[in-house]
């Protein structure tokens, strides 16, 4: 396997201008014909070969300028077709390739899913269509001829504007599709097959009207709406929020049910797993539609960020993933509540990107090397990715950073862009020179910053000291750089004890906000009248540890007092983070109540929810409420442990103090699920506000059961019984899935049997079932891989069945005799022959395997390196593999 720097990017040798592509759809012998208009590039060597990139074709006919090559003209090898003496003009080279999108179980190139045909060419699946320059700064103007049985495929879609359709013998018809913006091979698509439509209009800011199009599988129809209605608040909001206009006459997006991923960007010709498409209250969660809304808006995002404006290279990955990580984000915040998804986003950062930068795949937002290119899409590149661009803004100011946008836009579009060329438009807009910041593109690892305060009643000053660190992160992708000290925007208050702001002041905070830029500094305040208790890093304002010792009273008056929502909740999760990482680090055993600091935490709780959600009988907002009663994750717990992690401690931990909470809150909890109950009969909406009333009551009834099963199960079953959305009944069966016995067998059966027909309901269920923190669990997984709705062929089952144990359920993943790491390990195996790229990101899940204490780790290591080990691995695993033993 070989590696590629990002120290020796070269550009092409030669560009293709047009691409005229005619495709003859069968289900096993595909032909395309690609018609490449190519010519050597200036910027490239002149009379060097032509070397087209190429995977798993079958090569039927090549012509140079209409006549046929030369005997020796060309060499084809498995992964290339070399043309040895290109002409030094603009020439045309004729390919005719042929495919079989039914053998094509990668989901890489042209594929069949469930009778349909699509695409999936990023990052590299188009040269698996036809060969080709496969690389992002190589961008050229395509015409699609897509020619298929008229019965077997009736609708054909293609990139760009529809512009002609026809006959084309007896049970054949074709459709021409021409996308008039320049772009990658990596942003083809097309569509065949038998689908149903639900259809709208927008007309842009710019006047050009818009017909928006969602195809799903006949008779889903009715479950297209929610997505159709994201894609035009989407459109709507990119003109409001950055003046981007949509620049087609459709847009086009089409569900399909087995995808790698789950979405991709094709121009005009969005693809999505159905997953993300599909939604109606009686299937689809709360979580659900915030999902489909988020992804939707994303892949409609990346038509700016990352087509118009696309990336030269694959090492800047981020420049369209974490800038369009950021346009969702900040799309989500204004559809719904701001603080709830800011405290939703640094969840997510938490749970998956720190554990990433802490473990042996960690590497920058901007890798300096690969090996395999798919195994780059992560939450680092993407979610860390975001994060760099959030704290640009807060450091320039939103006016300087919407300018700085517009600049990045108007002078990249139709380009292949760096993160030089973004970086250079907000540093010509602002003024600045950002070298120093550029370095959080380059440094791996989570910085940590220690902050103690200090307060001198006599000068009524307050000091704030800071010091930062970086870990030292030596891998292939960091090329051993030694990490220097980042800029850090600080944002932050000063809360008294009793409540109130305190007015002081400092000439080194601007807009609220302190930057670190120096392994240690002090901020001075003057003219505090008594101690205050401080509020960091509000919102999040830095993907940071922060290492803070507020004494247990000075966290109860955050929770209480702090203006910043994301403070009041972080305050909660400090005090819950302490009684969790002491009992677990003490092995403390599973019990009715967690100490004298888990009833400090209730009684906060208590009056947290008294004031808060119960005021004067209206709620203040449910959503939050819900985010606050809820602990950190487990892993997010073995994360500050860090070395000699006992999952099965950590559960016990959480587990006591969920007890204690129930408890404790219980008649609370009861009382709020009754006062948030949604009157018989009342019409369902998705909205935010609905969703988060009904999260607070999920999150009382989950934390009541914990208390007392008994009344628990009681409560749940009702509920499963009367729910009227999936949220609710899905919630239900989460509380019954805890608690052993008859009732939980009896109602997952039901469950299973009542949505037989609707695998996307199924696979709630998979998951449900997988993540039960119970040794019986490896064999009830065991059982499901039997179910017949589960495949390994469809990546929805695989993720949700297998990587909800292996991912989501730390206790049985890492059981301690090792049956967890091996159930993983076999199916990884398997999974590899047929698809590299789900196996490659299931084998992910030992990212962690150093922390554990030394049993697990060994049982662990052997099953790494049983995978590594294996003859005729793919690129994609035994990367990941090479890379979590190195
Ligand atoms: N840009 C896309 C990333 C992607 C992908 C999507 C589907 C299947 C395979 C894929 N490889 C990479 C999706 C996105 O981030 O918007
Ligand atoms: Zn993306």
């Amino acid at each position: 396997q070989t590696i590629v720097r990002l120290a020796d990017y070269r550009p092409s040798d030669y560009l293709i201008d047009r691409v005229d592509l005619d495709l003859r759809l069968h289900p096993t012998e595909t032909r395309i014909t690609a018609t490449l208009a190519l010519r050597p590039n200036p910027a490239g060597a002149p009379g060097a070969p032509l070397v087209l990139d190429g995977d798993e074709l079958t090569l039927l006919a090549i012509a140079l300028d209409g006549q046929p090559t030369g005997p020796g003209a060309i060499a084809v090898t498995p992964r290339s077709l070399t043309l040895h003496q290109p002409p030094q003009r603009p020439f045309l080279l004729a390919i005719e390739t042929q495919v079989n999108p039914s053998a094509n179980t990668k989901l890489m190139g042209l594929y069949r899913s469930n009778g349909v045909y699509c695409t999936q060419c990023e990052a590299d699946g188009f040269r698996r269509i036809t060969y080709f320059l496969d690389r992002p700064d190589v961008m050229a103007v395509y015409t699609t001829r897509i020619e298929a049985d008229r019965d077997e495929a009736p609708v054909l879609l293609g990139n760009g504007n529809p512009v002609e359709q026809g006959e084309a013998g007896p049970g054949r018809h074709y459709a021409v599709w021409h996308d008039p913006h320049p772009k990658p091979a990596y942003l083809f698509a097309l569509v065949g097959g038998r689908l149903g439509r639900v259809a709208s209009r927008f007309t842009t800011m710019e006047g050009r009207d818009v017909e928006i199009a969602v195809y799903v599988e006949p008779g889903k129809e009715g479950r297209a709406g929610f997505a159709l209605d994201a894609v035009a608040r989407s459109m709507a909001w990119d003109e409001r929020s950055f003046g981007r206009a949509y620049d087609l006459d459709v847009f086009n997006v089409v569900a399909v049910s087995d995808f790698n991923m789950g979405a991709m960007e094709n121009k005009g010709l969005n693809i999505f797993n159905d997953k993300y498409v599909l939604a109606s209250p009686d299937t689809a969660t709360d979580a659900d539609y915030a999902n489909i809304e988020a992804i939707i808006a994303h892949e409609y995002f990346h038509n700016w960020s990352g087509n118009r404006v696309t990336c030269r290279d694959w090492f800047q990955l981020c420049l369209k993933e974490g800038l369009t990580v950021f346009r969702d984000q900040e799309f989500s915040s204004d559809e719904r509540s701001r603080p709830v998804h800011r405290i939703a986003e640094v969840r997510t950062l938490r749970a998956r990107q720190f554990p990433e930068d802490a473990g042996p795949l960690a590497h920058p937002v901007r890798p300096r090397a690969y090996r395999e290119i798919n195994n780059f899409y992560t939450a680092t590149v993407y979610e860390k990715g975001a994060e760099i661009v959030r704290m640009l803004r807060t450091l320039l100011g939103a006016e300087t950073f919407r300018r700085g946008m517009d600049r990045y836009f108007a002078t990249c579009d139709g380009t292949a862009a760096t993160v030089e060329d973004f970086l250079a438009a907000f540093a010509a807009e602002s003024g600045r020179d950002l070298a120093h910041f550029a370095r959080w593109y380059e440094q791996a690892g989570t910085p940590t910053v220690a902050v103690a305060g200090a307060y001198d009643p006599e000068g009524k000053t307050y000091t704030l000291s800071f010091r930062q660190s970086l870990p030292v992160v030596a891998t292939e992708a960091t090329a051993g750089a030694t990490p220097e000290p980042l800029v850090i925007p600080v944002a932050l208050g000063l809360v008294t004890p009793e409540g109130g702001t305190v007015e002081a002041a400092s000439e080194r905070v601007r807009d609220g906000v302190f930057v670190l830029d120096r392994a240690e500094d002090s901020l001075v305040f003057t003219g505090v009248a008594a101690a205050p208790v401080p509020s960091l890093f509000r919102g999040f304002s830095a993907p940071v540890k922060v290492e803070h010792a507020l004494s247990h009273g000075d966290r109860l008056t955050l929770l209480a007092h702090d203006g910043d929502a994301f403070n009041r909740w972080q305050a909660a999760q400090s005090l819950a983070m302490e009684v969790v990482v002491g009992r677990a680090r003490a092995g403390a055993p599973l019990g009715p109540e967690a100490g004298p600091e888990g009833a400090g935490l209730t009684a906060a709780l208590a009056t947290f929810l008294d004031r808060e959600a119960l005021d004067g009988g209206t709620l203040a907002d449910p959503a939050f409420a819900a985010l606050v009663l809820t602990l950190p994750g487990e892993q997010e717990v073995a994360q500050a442990i860090g070395a000699g992690v006992d999952p099965d401690a950590i559960w016990r931990a959480r587990q006591t103090l969920r007890v204690q909470l129930g408890r404790d809150l219980g008649p609370r909890l009861l009382a709020l699920r009754d006062a948030l109950a949604e009157p018989r009969g009342a019409p369902f909406s998705p909205d935010a506000a609905s969703a988060g009333r009904r999260a607070l009551r999920n999150a009382a009834l989950d934390l009541v059961a914990a208390a007392d099963p008994e009344a628990g199960t009681a409560l749940a079953v009702d509920q499963l019984e009367a729910a009227a959305t999936m949220t609710d009944r899905l919630a239900a069966l989460a509380v019954l899935s805890l608690v052993p016995g008859e009732a939980r067998e009896a109602a997952l059966a039901r469950f299973g049997e009542a949505y037989r027909g609707e695998p996307l309901v199924l696979d709630k269920w998979f998951a449900l079932q997988a993540m039960i923190p119970e040794a019986a669990t490896l064999d009830r997984v065991r059982g499901l891989m039997r179910h017949p709705a589960f495949s390994l062929g469809n990546p929805n089952r695989v993720r949700s069945l297998i990587a909800s144990f292996s991912l989501n359920n730390p206790t049985q993943f890492h059981r301690p005799d090792g049956a967890g790491y091996d159930l993983t390990a076999e199916v990884v195996l398997a999974l590899d022959r047929k698809n590299p790229q789900v196996a490659a990101r299931l084998l992910t899940a030992f990212n962690t395997w150093r922390m554990v204490e030394d049993g697990r780790r060994r049982h662990a290591e052997d099953a790494l390196r049983r995978v590594a080990g294996t003859p005729g691995l793919s690129p994609d695993v035994s990367d990941i593999a090479g890379r979590s033993l190195a």
